[in-house]
């Protein structure tokens, strides 16, 4: 197996800088982009994002025929979202595709590998920065090859912390988001940043330069890949009630640590969207 997730790690690395790069979502960016919506006004799909799904998993069946897939534009087209214990690859072509149609510079293709529900292949490949992350359960956490490991600050008076505002606008999920902010901020932390793309704040957990991120209403594809550069790079993961984190429940924290993770989700007013293996489709 373990040569086989190596090869499975090969082919992510590769995909996403062959997606990210200048073949497909740099240059896009230098053209007008025609945007779409989904969910409601504010949830945006771009063209490149269902070219990049499909270039994805073009190159994972030529390799993997039999392997299983959860792709956002896929699920967004109808197909289901359930991770089973079959090999998996789960993809978001673009994350942070509100970045990407207005050029905001964090945009990041995010593809997780997962067997028997456990992810075992992580890549996050930040187009802009040129920074590929990787990492392989029990092999740790990597950025353009460099090893990455947690910050060790454990006063969350000295925290910074990520979070995002995400695409409801549905009054009472906006309310808890701005209580939450507002708790956070009021602690005091050092401050609040949101890079607009869940895969690329875990890798600022990942990589030390913020203690912590949480966020209500991201989705599987935004943070498997991240999920496991966080836990590689020594930091934990929750769900922000506390307790174990649930890829499909769209909750989660990610620290540096667990007494940094059980401080800071003391502030977070939660509530719980429809999970993403309960939803129709998007
Ligand atoms: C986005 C996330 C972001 C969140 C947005 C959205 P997309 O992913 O990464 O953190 O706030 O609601 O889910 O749609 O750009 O792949």
């Amino acid at each position: 197996m373990a040569d086989a997730w190596k090869e499975a790690m090969e082919l992510a690395e590769k995909t996403a800088r062959r997606a990210g790069e200048c073949g497909v979502v740099c240059a896009a960016l230098q053209v007008e982009r025609s945007v779409m919506t989904k969910s409601c006004s504010v949830d945006l799909v771009t063209q490149t994002d269902q070219q990049v799904e499909q270039l994805i998993i073009q190159s994972v069946r030529d390799k993997f025929p039999t392997h299983r897939f959860i792709g956002e534009e896929s699920v967004a087209a109808g197909e289901p979202c359930v991770l089973t214990d079959e090999p998996t690859w789960i993809i978001d072509p673009i994350d942070g595709t509100t970045n990407f149609v207005h050029a905001f510079p964090f945009v990041a293709v995010s593809i997780g590998f997962s067997v028997n529900k456990q992810v075992e292949v992580g890549v996050v490949f930040s187009c802009l920065e040129d920074k590929m992350y990787t990492a392989r359960r029990g092999g740790g956490a990597f950025c353009n090859g460099q090893r990455l490991q947690v910050s060790s600050q454990e006063d969350i008076q000295q925290a910074m912390v990520c979070t995002e505002f995400g695409s409801s606008r549905d009054p009472e999920v906006v309310e808890k988001i701005f209580c939450s902010l507002r708790a956070v901020l009021s602690i005091p932390t050092h401050g609040v940043r949101g890079a607009g793309t869940a895969a690329i704040n875990m890798c600022l957990v990942a990589s030390g330069c913020v203690e912590a991120y949480y966020e209500i209403g991201i989705h599987v594809w935004d943070i498997a890949a991240g999920a496991l550069l966080v836990t590689e790079a020594g930091g934990v993961l929750m769900d922000v009630q506390g307790g174990p984190v649930d890829l499909m429940s769209r909750r989660v924290l990610a620290a540096n640590s667990p007494a940094l993770a059980e401080r800071l989700l003391q502030e977070i007013h939660s509530f719980c969207p429809i999970r993403d293996d309960a939803a129709p489709s998007l």
